[in-house]
């Protein structure tokens, strides 16, 4: 393994073996795909949507584009919930585990494809006796249990749109979800469980419900998970397994309805620039093509793999990874409950131990939080079943990388590292990973038929290797179709920036090989100086530092230089004194690795950083805190507020 200047932390190729067993084999694998895709992209796609999914009708056109509006497989019928379930029922995977599922408190499901089946078209005649059809949307806000998946297939078997609502939403954005969407009926549970204490899911919803501020429910139907006391508001709310029980003999089927290609499948609220989370709108038969395709392509998935992606499904990673993508795909897709950390730091590696998990899918900041707990946890389980390590969600620094490669997959194990976002439905830039060879914290290449550009600011192409915005030329079909309720801001938002292309708010770099090196979003790249500088880098130099555990880097206005490099940084067990040494140490460090422009004006020491739910570092409040020491907007999909309270009032006393 060489490491040139170009890629300094060198290139891994796939091994000889992973190659001999993979879909896609070599490099000229790859580019035979990609050259078909861009050469003739309906043919193409038409060709993987023929071969891949079940449709009741086939497409008069394979691509109607009338930019910023496409329309794929036009005239096709279909139905998402059909493809993940009835065709494999009716296959030799019919006794195939479709779901495997592990409850934090340590329960197991083991539920084939025929009972999911079964349990899909009981849910369907439920909702379908409450008088719930195609058109409708509904609210589902419940724990990761299987009944989660249930809920999302049967609304997908009859075309009630749904918007899945991540456990963790407060009340109030439930709230402004339900207005937003127009629901008819909340799908729920009592609670959940998270690090062994119970999430109350039910009296959130009677919050969100209550005052008459959302007409527009009719039902709410309560799945019992943790068996607390919770109120049902009669002629509202009702017991999923009362309403189950109470369906004829003829229920264990439903017929799925045949739906238009571009049935609106479901919406899901993401933050934008504003306050207002957008409702990002996905369609049927694209977006089932486009998460199938993946599955093969960039998981390259087995019939007999144990398939694990560790994201919640309240958001797209599990929409697409969890539930559609594997369950089309045929495959057996884990699904757990809880927390990494409960009850013990080891808790990952026990399931992939005692599952024999062959792929798995996480984000760097669990990788990093578990990085810093040791190598002792992951080294007491047996992780010999696993053939192929995935990443997703943020730029993933090489530190990590190596570890994940050394530590979890023993240097046998690919990492694919999957550059895309909610409004793109599926991956987009990815490692085919027997056939392309990876460099740490690059996605790689594109996907067949994704056309990415680098752009400046006047929307011209940079040169080679230059920084700039990330830009997709052509339609995908996985792609948002609008925003729900609000086409202007989907024009707006995304269309208007460069003429006919998409926006995708982050920069990148592509290098000589053609690969993509993703640098975060657009509002997080700092000028220095009139130097253009990643915060990702920064926080990358930083965490290579044995004694930083992770690190969280903004732009702070500077008279002089425009903006100053501000780094928010949490230390390792063990090296929580000698603050003010350490400071000094890290801006040189950091100095050092980047260049002397690069060099931090501040370091500040944290006990934790303000994330996400979903694991991502809350930037924009940290520019807030560096810049004026108060904090506003949305703030409700903060992972723990008082993190927030602490910064500011360290803030203070300096
Ligand atoms: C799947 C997801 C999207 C944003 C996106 C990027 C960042 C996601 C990677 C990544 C670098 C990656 N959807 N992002 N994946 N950055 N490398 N592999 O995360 O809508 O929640 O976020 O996440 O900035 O624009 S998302």
């Amino acid at each position: 393994m060489s490491t040139t200047e170009k890629d300094p932390h060198g290139v891994y190729p796939p091994s000889p073996e992973f190659v001999r067993h993979a879909h896609v084999q070599g490099i000229d694998g790859y580019r035979d795909l990609y050259r078909r895709a861009e050469q003739d992209p309906e043919a193409f796609w038409g060709e993987i949507a023929s071969e891949q999914i079940h449709w009741f009708e086939k497409w008069t056109r394979v691509l109607d584009w009338q930019p910023p509006f496409a329309h794929w497989f036009v005239g096709a019928k279909t139905n998402v919930s059909y493809n993940c379930l009835d065709r494999h029922a009716a296959s030799h995977r019919k006794n195939k585990i479709a779901i495997l599922w592990e409850g934090e408190p340590g329960e197991h499901r083991h539920i084939t494809y025929q009972e999911l089946l079964r349990l899909v078209c009981r849910f369907a005649n439920v909702l379908k006796a409450r008088g719930l059809k195609a058109g409708d949307r509904s609210i589902i806000y419940m724990p990761m249990v299987p009944e989660l998946a249930v809920a999302m297939l049967a609304c997908a078997r009859l075309g009630i749109t749904h918007s899945v609502v991540f456990g963790g939403f407060s009340a109030e954005a439930l709230k402004a979800r339900i207005q937003d969407l127009g629901a008819s009926v909340v799908i729920t549970c009592d609670g959940g469980y998270r690090r062994g204490k119970e999430v109350a899911l039910k009296p959130a919803v009677d919050e969100a419900l209550a005052a008459g501020e959302c007409p527009t429910i009719k039902d709410v139907i309560v799945y019992k998970r943790t068996g607390s006391n919770v109120s049902m508001t009669s002629g509202r709310d009702s017991w999923w397994h009362e309403l189950d029980a109470a369906l004829p003999d003829s229920a264990d089927f439903c017929p799925a309805v045949e739906l238009d290609s571009e049935h609106p499948l479901y919406v899901l609220y993401t933050s934008g620039t504003t306050g207002k989370p957008k409702g990002i709108l996905h369609m049927t038969g694209g977006y089932l093509t486009h998460v199938t395709a993946t599955m093969k392509w960039v998981f390259d998935l087995k019939d007999s793999d144990t398939f694990w992606c560790s994201a919640d499904i309240g958001w797209v990673t599990g929409h697409s990874y969890v539930v559609y993508g594997p369950l089309s795909a045929g495959a057996t897709t884990l699904m757990y409950e809880g927390a990494p950390d409960y009850p013990q730091f080891d808790r990952f590696w026990k399931i992939i131990a005692r599952h024999r998990v062959n792929t798995f899918y996480t984000s760097p900041t669990a990788i990093r939080a578990l990085i810093r707990q040791g190598d002792q946890w992951p080294e007491a389980h047996d992780l010999s079943s696993l053939r192929l390590l995935g990443s997703v969600g943020e730029p993933i620094n090489p530190a990590a990388w190596e570890w994940y490669y050394r530590v979890i997959g023993k240097g046998r194990c690919p990492i694919v590292d999957t550059w895309w976002q909610t409004e793109t439905g599926g991956m987009l830039i990815a490692p085919m990973p027997g056939a392309v060879p990876l460099k740490p914290g690059s996605g790689t290449l594109p996907m067949p038929g994704v056309i990415p550009d680098i752009v400046d600011f006047h929307g011209y192409p940079v040169e080679p290797g230059r920084e700039g915005f990330l830009i997709l030329r052509r339609p995908w079909p996985g792609m948002i179709r609008n925003i729900w309720g609000d086409p202007e801001r989907f024009k707006e938002q995304y269309w208007t920036k460069v003429p006919g292309a998409y926006f995708t708010g982050d920069a990148a770099r592509c290098d000589s090989d053609g690969y993509y090196w993703i640098l975060g979003r657009v509002d997080d790249v700092m000028n220095v100086s009139g130097h253009r500088l990643s915060t990702m880098e920064v926080e990358s130099a930083l965490v290579k530092h044995p004694f930083v555990a992770e690190a969280a880097v903004v732009g702070k206005p500077h008279e002089i230089t425009g903006q100053a490099v501000c780094c928010f940084v949490t230390l390792k067990k063990g090296h929580a004194s000698e603050h003010e040494k350490l400071g000094k140490e890290l801006r040189q460090w950091v100095a050092h690795e980047i260049g002397a422009f690069a060099r931090p004006e501040e370091i500040r020491f944290t006990d934790a950083l303000p994330k996400t739910r979903s694991g991502k570092i809350m930037r924009r409040l940290l520019r807030e805190i560096v810049s004026s020491n108060t904090v506003s907007g949305d703030v409700t999909t903060l992972e723990d507020l008082s993190v927030i309270a602490n910064l500011a009032a360290q803030t203070d006393e300096d």
